[in-house]
């Protein structure tokens, strides 16, 4: 019997289809051993467990079958070299990946422009042995074929079959594309991270995506001309606002740092439950006599979220109206961010965040924006404990980031990205001190309990920065990134807001989100101008005393007289002091009182939105076009991608090197003695 099992398994092995079969199977599981042994791709949960596992197996079939249209000898041979080819992409990209946490894309295997990493700088430095495993079924087949272990099966193999397995692989294709937007949505049209693609739909689609996408990119950047810049170059010298002389300049030549709540809304500020403020620190740093505290601010994102929030702060560029311009464009095009025009005025630049380096191609993109340093999750000691959701629990991330910040030569400027407060709001209870609210949806009543935790996170980093000095050296920039709670909880939205039901007025103002402005000496207060995130550069760079900046803006100055308070949504809806507009409906701002407009408001209403898409337009054109790789300002360096690592290793020397150049920072003035033993957080698992 089992003789007889073992004979039909080696006929089986000598007929075309059973080979075939061997080959796919062997090359899945090699394919599943370097996820699971060579990547970190934050899997979690058993349906991403299953994809992983499966998603070698269409990809496969796709490829390896093209071999089963020929017949003979060849057919063997056509399998083998598929096979090799393919391997070779696994182990291309198990070194690229040791070496920069991300995926091989077409732009730096063409080498092209500014996107080439020095790959193959130090090959032999980052290649283990054990990478070769993946050649190893190849060597083991070939052998056996050799060794007529197993026989070539010469009889035809019918196009019909073929062309079967061809249809196999497409049909499991879109099921997995089926089943990872389930648990995923917006994979391929948001585009999180190439970790998430490679996750979900195995390394072969990743490859054609990627392929697609970065056709689709250099079309419209070839397409794109010197000339286009000009019209950009002339709608925005008459927009762009003067200093306002009570604020220009004074916060000169200080720190900066940049604090980026997540997912907080402004109706969080002075909001209370159960008769406690959720945020009471944040609510005093608001209302301080040196605060800023702008409370018709709107935060502009669209599909990519934070990555959207991060390009207009630092850029004063819109997001894309679909997916994240950092993400798509972050490597390929020219910027003039705010870490390399401050990084050019002698400012020590650096990023900080709990999460994976790759996320919203976060690594590659502030490279292109002149950022020094970027303190991703590798950077930080972890445990299973101090971790939540996307990555590293906020009190931890700001002890630890404290750490560096330390170290950074003066004057900085420092962007701490936040985390715990993401949906859905996950605390474990030792962090939780604070009552949910009590709407009834689950998704919304934590929000407050996770606000409550960022808050104290917060507190415990401001009196950091208070014992060691740093508060009266720095200008302190706090803002939310986007809402937490989306326009699909309206009952929930309606209860929070204490009113009965909720209109789409209500929930353009739900879309107000913090900014505030923190410097010693200056002249604080609440600022009523309606504003959005994409005024932030203009304005910090005024308060810093930057003249004359020409780089590429869209925002302006929130605190000059010519500030214009007509603030853009990415769908081209708007809110201005007066009107607020959301599809069809207008509504009077003050009172949000629906109308009907007349003939005058009709032609306000005109030009506001001819101004609104015109803006937006043009700030995609910029992007799409990689228009600013045809101006560069007077006063202003084209970034050089080159100059930047965030190689671990490489990073804390290159930290130590310019520590010794510039002994600025807080420990080279603290006789090169650490300052941690001044942060003081309750942090449970730091206990
Ligand atoms: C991930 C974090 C969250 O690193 O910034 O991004 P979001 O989901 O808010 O866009
Ligand atoms: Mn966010």
């Amino acid at each position: 019997m089992l003789t007889d099992k073992k004979y039909r398994f080696s006929n089986l092995l000598n007929t075309r289809i059973g080979f075939f079969l061997l080959v796919v199977i062997l090359f899945c599981i090699k394919t599943y051993i370097a996820y699971q042994t060579k990547f970190t791709l934050g899997v979690k949960g058993g349906m991403q467990e299953f994809l992983l596992a499966v998603n070698p197996i269409p990809a496969a079939l796709l490829t390896l079958g093209i071999a089963l249209y020929f017949s003979g000898r060849l057919s063997y041979w056509l399998m083998m070299i598929i096979d090799t080819l393919e391997s070779v992409w696994i182990f291309a990209n198990i070194l690229y990946y040791r070496e920069f946490s991300d995926f091989l894309s077409l732009g730096v295997i063409k080498g092209s422009g500014n996107v080439q990493n020095n790959l193959g700088k130090s090959l032999v430095e980052i290649l283990h042995f054990s990478d070769f495993f993946v050649f190893l079924d190849i060597i083991i087949l070939v052998a056996l074929l050799a060794f007529h272990v197993i026989r070539i099966d010469a009889t035809p193999f019918k196009k019909r079959y073929a062309f079967l397995v061809t249809m196999v692989s497409f049909l499991l294709m879109g099921g997995e594309y089926g089943l990872a937007s389930t648990d995923r949505s917006g994979l391929l049209t948001r585009t999180f991270d190439n970790n998430y693609i490679v996750k979900y739909l195995g390394l072969n689609e990743y490859a054609a995506f990627n392929v697609y996408q970065t056709q689709k990119e250099s079309a419209t950047r070839s397409k794109a001309k010197a000339s286009d810049m000009d019209s950009i170059l002339k709608y925005l010298d008459h927009s762009r606002a003067k200093a306002n002389p009570t604020y220009f300049g004074k916060a000169k030549g200080k720190n900066v740092f940049i604090i980026h709540l997540e997912s907080f809304q402004q109706f969080l500020i002075d909001y209370k439950v159960d008769g406690r403020e959720v945020t009471p620190h944040l609510n005093a740093f608001f209302h301080n006599k040196n605060t800023i505290g702008f409370d018709n601010f709107f935060h502009q994102v669209a599909q990519g979220k934070t990555s959207d929030a991060e390009m207009m702060l630092e850029n004063s560029l819109y997001g894309l109206p679909q997916g994240s311009a950092m993400v798509t464009y972050g490597a390929q095009n020219t910027y003039q961010a705010a870490p390399a025009i401050l990084d050019q005025r002698g400012y020590t630049t650096a990023a900080f965040h709990g999460d994976v380096p790759s996320f919203w191609n976060r690594d590659s993109t502030y490279k292109s924006w002149g950022y020094d340093y970027f303190f991703s999750s590798q950077y930080y000691k972890t445990k299973p404990s101090y971790s939540v959701g996307y990555g590293l629990k906020d009190k931890i991330f700001f002890r630890d980031a404290s750490n560096y910040i330390q170290q950074l030569p003066q004057p900085f400027y420092a962007k701490l990205i936040t985390l715990t407060n993401h949906y859905p709001y996950l605390l474990d209870k030792q962090n939780t001190d604070f009552p949910a609210t009590k709407t009834g949806d689950k998704t919304v009543d934590p929000y407050v309990q996770t606000a409550h935790y960022l808050d104290q996170a917060f507190a415990e980093f401001m009196n950091y920065l208070k014992r060691t000095g740093l508060l009266k050296d720095s200008m302190i920039v706090v803002y939310g990134d986007h809402y937490g709670i989306s326009n699909n909880h309206r009952p929930a939205i309606a209860q929070l807001l204490h009113k009965k039901s909720i209109n789409n007025y209500d929930l353009a103002q739900f879309q107000k989100v913090p900014f505030m402005i923190h410097a010693p000496g200056l002249k604080g207060g609440v600022d009523h101008s309606y504003g959005g995130e994409i005024d932030v550069l203009p304005t910090i760079l005024h308060l810093l005393g930057d003249k004359n900046n020409n780089t590429i803006q869209f925002g302006t100055d929130l605190l000059s007289k010519q500030h214009d308070q007509r603030v853009a949504f990415r769908d081209g809806d708007f809110v201005t002091p007066k009107y607020t507009k959301v599809g069809s409906d207008v509504y009077l701002t003050k009172t949000g009182k629906q109308i009907t407009p007349n003939a005058v408001q009709k032609r306000q209403l005109a030009s506001i939105q001819n101004h609104v898409t015109t803006e937006l337009s043009l700030s995609d054109r910029v992007i799409w076009g990689d228009l600013l790789r045809f101006y560069t300002p007077k006063g202003f360096q084209k970034v050089n991608r080159k100059d930047f690592t965030y190689q671990y290793t490489k990073a804390l020397d290159n930290l130590k090197q310019a520590q010794k150049k510039e002994p600025t920072s807080i420990e080279a003035k603290n006789h090169s003695k650490s300052t941690m033993n001044l942060y003081k957080t309750d942090a449970p698992e730091l206990k």
